[in-house]
């Protein structure tokens, strides 16, 4: 017996993804995570980081949407999501964001952009502070860019991550069906 991972964490993104809790990831909603962080970043549209953040989220889109019909349900999210999945095409997606918050371009993002890149892509504000605590484990006040994706693959992978404050996973799920 394998030890199975729980579908907590995975439930927990496809939730924040699908931003109007239809059950479905649209094309549409999965492609504007890009602009909806650019504007919180005051990124132009156009910006190369932006165009290439684009490029990125077309191609994970691309990958999740196994039947090709333009909306992601958790059934493809859940087969398709893990560790190769994110080598593949999540790690460059989430690091094109975190480009796109990273205004100077030195590879870290302080408190302030990182609770902004976080919040604009669906956290609530707090969590993305309490990550950004768990994340900063030298104090610094500043988190790298491998530190950070990192944490999201260990959210994914294995549910235990200092990013899974950033999802709220110290708190209790609300279910609504
Ligand atoms: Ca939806
Ligand atoms: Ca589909
Ligand atoms: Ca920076």
């Amino acid at each position: 017996m394998s030890h199975p991972v729980s579908d907590s964490p995975r439930h927990r993104i496809f939730a924040m993804l699908d931003v109007d809790g239809d059950g479905v990831i649209t094309h549409a909603e999965y492609v504007a995570r890009v602009d909806r962080v650019a504007s919180a970043m005051g990124r132009d549209a156009h910006h190369p980081v932006v165009t290439a953040s684009r490029a990125a989220h077309e191609a994970v889109f691309e990958d999740m949407d196994a039947d090709h019909d333009g909306r992601v349900t958790f059934e493809e999210y859940h087969a398709w999501v893990g560790h190769d999945a994110f080598e593949r095409s999540c790690r460059p997606a989430l690091g094109s964001l975190f480009d796109i918050a990273d205004t100077d371009a030195d590879g870290r993002l302080d408190r302030e952009e990182f609770t902004r890149l976080r919040t604009a892509a669906g956290n609530a504000e707090s969590d993305a502070g309490a990550a950004f605590d768990a994340l900063d484990t030298d104090r610094d006040g500043l988190i790298d860019r491998d530190a950070y994706l990192a944490g999201i693959r260990d959210f994914v992978t294995t549910g235990t991550s200092p990013m899974a404050a950033a999802y709220g996973a110290d708190r209790p799920v609300l279910k609504t069906q």
